[in-house]
């Protein structure tokens, strides 16, 4: 090796552990970044030990537990479960805590969970959601977020094989509304859902910035019979092609070293 190229190739060596340290010190801020910025709207420990909850009627009056909790944005979550009108016999029973939603029926019963702050909903005539608007949050936090993310243990959304439906919609002070409806495909064991910011429809006076409550419906609108699943995380995080992005800017600083040395 001649002596030009034994110094070219130190060189690179240099370069490359360089862009190396460098792209681990990115990592490890960003992923502090990331832990910092995500947010966790509910990880369902709460009520622990968990509580079994069960509707079993004709025309079953809708089911409506709440739990008040700080681990839970805004300080509480409002379960709805509900028969979408139907007049046969319709049961649903599961748990809620403990880390997870198990929910299961046989019939077009929905499931509403809504993050809207501390509030009494509505008990009579009929219990029903009653949508507080009660949060003041930045789901991107602070711009960094770009996704809601839905962990489940499993889903089975019903003979043969249909996905799980699900309409998500949030609320920005002055009658600002986004709204995303779509479906998340059967699992039989641990998935993660990313919903991106950008595939909401949103209204005038709807920021992500500032928003007032959350409400996901779980096998709603489609009238879908024996659904099961098991939720074990919602949280607004961002988007992990931001990791891949860091990659692709190491090996950008990698090829401009190269190209230096070689002058
Ligand atoms: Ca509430
Ligand atoms: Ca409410």
């Amino acid at each position: 090796m001649s002596l030009h190229r034994f110094a070219l190739h130190s060189l690179i060596r240099n370069a490359l552990r360089t862009v190396l340290s460098t792209a681990a010190i990115g990592s490890l801020l960003l992923s502090s970044a990331v832990s910092a910025a995500s947010i966790t709207i509910d990880d369902f420990n709460q009520p622990n030990p968990e509580q079994f909850y069960v509707i079993a009627a004709i025309n079953a009056d809708p089911l409506l537990h709440k739990t008040a909790h700080a681990s839970i944005l805004g300080g509480e979550r409002d379960l709805l479960v509900d028969v979408i009108g139907s007049a046969a016999l319709t049961t649903a029973a599961g748990t809620v805590g403990g880390g997870v939603f198990d929910f299961g029926t046989s019939g077009p019963v929905l499931a509403m969970l809504q993050y809207d702050g501390v509030d009494a909903d509505q008990l009579l005539p009929t219990r029903a959601l009653v949508n507080n608007q009660g949060l003041s949050v930045d789901l991107t936090g602070g711009g960094s977020n770009n996704a809601l993310r839905l962990d489940f243990d499993s889903i089975d959304g019903g003979p043969p094989s249909t996905p799980l439906s699900y309409t998500i919609t949030l609320t920005s002070p002055v009658a600002g509304v986004a709204t995303r409806t779509g479906t998340l495909a059967e699992t039989a064991g641990p998935q993660t859902y990313l919903i991106p910011f950008a595939s909401f429809t949103p209204s005038v006076n709807f920021t992500f910035a500032n928003v007032s409550s959350i409400t996901l419906t779980l096998n709603g609108g489609t009238t879908q019979p024996d659904s099961d699943f098991r939720l074990s995380l919602f949280a607004a995080v961002p988007e992990p092609h931001s990791v891949a992005l860091l990659g692709i800017g190491g090996v950008a600083l990698l090829m401009a070293a190269r190209k230096r040395n070689r002058r």
